[in-house]
């Protein structure tokens, strides 16, 4: 660095512009947990304008000509090609990471940043930290109004990027470069507070990145930010155990926080001890591997019939990470015994309150340590253990039979197509334990909660927070940077692909091997179904040309070959027509090498054959009035549904066992 440093006074102060100091400050960040200290930023995605390109844009510049590759003041750049993409990508990293690492977005002003708003929301609703510096117009506002800037004519100080705010688990403009300072500090703790983390956002507007200011030089001093393991208290694990020593049917319904908290062997612990088994939100999937005698798979909407009938019966259900989701509760049909009560084990109040639960606000392996103890001598009665064999085993079968269809199946599928069943269970067939299945959007993120074996506990990620088309290629990338050892199947339908295959061309720049199974299916498997099934009749859900006499989309198939779009962004692509020439594609994918970039593997499959039913609902609301049979069916049928939800308002206490 060639910038000055000099006594002011007491302090000694260094001269640099406010996007200097925000990338020398960031460069020296660190998190820790668990005696394991790491960088907190991996690097910086960003496309630059006219908004960042002279601010942040130089200072990136300026940090990576001043240190090498392996210093550990490097924040290294990386030039995406959506900002959107680049904020999935970011977050993936941060999941597969636990949470204990993440990246830094720079966006240029106006379209640049707001782009950045779906990643934003995504982030937050799956409480995985990123770092946002979206580019504001002139603080000055001397020549406004400027090119991308919005004039409000009720509010002069209103921007586009107010647009973060909501989306935001903390934000901040900085208009002044006295400002800064405690905004970036303000922003590395909710980056690193597992109850508070999310999308954390610093505007910048365009002239204040490129302003000089004399910084105190202990703001640039390395920091490390503890990720905590808040404790339980106590009498919360004593009242816990009471309810739970209660109870002749519990059930354990594991959420993401399961896996940040890395309480994956605490948890098991306790089932072995208890015998209590175990149902798995999209985010806790894994949280036991697939084999383990309480391990029931996916609860809820997307289920299997093996956790759902448990949580039918359930007269306790234990709670832990999870935030209660629709697709985990069955829209709150899922729990149907009378008076079932609930425990609830989360880091945040936020969620360990939902239910009426008895809350364990606390980490969730501090809280399943605990309770192991407290539970010392409680076991679930035999016919309960007896129970999830049986019903595992059907549910077995059923995962089998999606796997490897019979030729009653096969035989009804037009030449070339295979069951989305067959291409999910050739993929998990053919991948070694550690890799990751990735999916967000369409049919395939419930065909894999249901379907998936999951052997490792970083080898499911499933985006079911916001369920985001176009997450899974640019995700993809994260994971990928995040672990190299292992290989990542990126699962995307068409519709998602088309939404944004962009960053196939990032991982082409960067070498980075990411495979891509696209799925053509020609729309939307997964709303088409939907909108079946809700009296719609599939109106507007496929990719189809117009029909000369309906005048809707139902003609003709597209030409439209996704195929070539793949290899003419640089990926290397394979097409498959036969199940035989899908696993040779598998093999040849993860047989390819370290560096080589992006491959996808293109499959057609029939949109109309299903995965095994849940036996389970989700609440999607039917017209109430209408001209169509099919939406009145529809709508009677809702009706039987919607008497069978349940408003969990009793309060859970040691007093209220039954
Ligand atoms: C950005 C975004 N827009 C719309 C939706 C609503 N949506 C959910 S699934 C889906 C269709 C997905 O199509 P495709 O990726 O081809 O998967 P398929 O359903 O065919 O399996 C849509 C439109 C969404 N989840 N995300
Ligand atoms: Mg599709």
């Amino acid at each position: 660095m060639t910038s000055a440093t000099q006594q002011s006074g007491t302090a000694e102060t260094v001269r640099l512009t406010v996007a200097q100091a925000v990338v020398r400050f960031l460069a020296n960040q660190w998190s820790e947990r668990d005696g394991e200290r790491q960088k907190l930023f991996a690097g910086c995605f960003g496309i630059f304008g006219h908004g960042n390109v002279a601010g942040i844009g130089q200072a990136l510049l300026q940090n990576e000509l001043a240190h090498g590759h392996d210093s550990a003041e490097r924040l290294p750049y990386v030039l995406a090609r959506n900002e959107q993409a680049m904020v999935h990508t970011s977050v993936a990293y941060a999941r597969q990471k636990d949470r204990l690492q993440t990246w830094v977005c720079t966006a240029s002003v106006g379209p640049g940043s707001t782009n950045m708003l779906t990643g934003a929301a995504l982030a937050t609703i799956n409480r995985l930290p990123v770092l946002l510096l979206p580019s504001g117009t002139f603080a000055t506002r001397a020549s406004s109004p400027v090119l991308q800037e919005l004039e409000a004519p009720y509010a002069a100080d209103v921007t586009v990027n107010d647009a973060f705010r909501p989306l935001s688990r903390f934000f901040d403009r900085v208009s002044r470069p006295e400002q800064l300072p405690s905004a970036l500090i303000s922003a590395m703790r909710v980056l690193t507070d597992p109850v508070e983390t999310g999308a954390v956002t610093i505007a910048l507007p365009q002239d204040v990145q490129a302003e000089a200011h004399d910084w105190p030089v202990e703001l640039f001093a390395p920091r490390t930010w503890r990720v905590s393991r808040p404790l339980p208290e106590a009498v919360d694990i004593t009242d816990a155990a009471a309810v739970i020593r209660s109870a002749k049917r519990p059930l354990i319904v594991a959420g993401g926080g399961v896996h940040y908290s890395g309480a994956e062997e605490a948890l098991r612990a306790l089932c072995e001890q208890t015998g209590i088994p175990v149902g798995e939100s999209q985010a806790g999937k894994g949280s036991l591997p697939h084999g383990h005698p309480q391990e029931m798979g996916a609860i809820g909407s997307t289920g299997t019939t093996a956790a759902n009938a448990l949580a039918s019966e359930a007269d306790v259900v234990i709670g832990v990470g999870t935030r209660w989701s629709d697709f985990t509760t069955a829209s709150r049909t899922a729990f149907q015994r009378m008076g079932v009560r609930f425990v609830n084990i989360n880091v945040a109040r936020f969620d360990a309150g939902k239910h009426s639960g008895l809350s364990v606000v606390s980490d969730a392996r501090e809280a399943l340590t605990a309770l192991a103890s407290a539970l010392e001598g409680y076991a679930v009665p035999d016919d309960h253990r007896s129970r999830q064999a049986t019903l595992w085993s059907a549910w077995d079968d059923q995962v089998e039979a999606a796997y490897h269809p019979t030729a009653e199946v096969t035989d009804q599928l037009a030449e070339g197509l295979l069951t989305q069943g067959q291409v999910l269970g050739a993929v998990n067939e053919l991948t070694d334990p550690r890799d990751v299945v990735l999916c967000a959007a369409g049919s395939m993120p419930g065909d894999l909660h249901k379907l998936w074996r999951v052997r490792d506990r970083k080898a499911y990620h499933v985006e079911y927070g916001y369920s985001c088309m176009g997450y899974e290629v640019p995700a993809s990338l994260g994971i990928r940077l995040a672990d190299e050892s292992r290989d990542v199947f990126a699962m995307v339908g068409d519709g998602g692909y088309l939404m944004m295959p962009t960053e196939l061309v990032t991982a082409v720049q960067e070498r980075i091997k990411v495979i891509v199974v696209l799925v053509q299916n020609h729309g939307f498997h997964s709303i088409g179904s939907l909108s079946e099934s809700l009296g719609s009749q599939r109106f507007g859900t496929s990719y189809r040309f117009r029909g000369e006499s309906s005048g809707r989309l139902d003609g003709d198939v597209l030409p439209v070959d996704l195929a070539a779009n793949a290899r003419s962004l640089g990926a290397h692509v394979i097409e498959v027509h036969s199940l035989d020439e899908l696993e040779r594609a598998i093999k040849e994918a993860k047989a390819a090498p370290a560096d080589g970039g992006p491959i996808v593997i293109h499959v057609e499959t029939d949109p109309l054959v299903h995965a095994p039913d849940s036996a389970s609902w989700w609440d999607v609301p039917v017209s109430a009035v209408s001209e169509l049979d099919s939406t009145r069916t529809a709508f009677g049928d809702y009706l039987d549904h919607k008497a069978t939800q349940r408003p969990f308002v009793a309060p859970t206490t040691p007093e209220s066992a039954s």
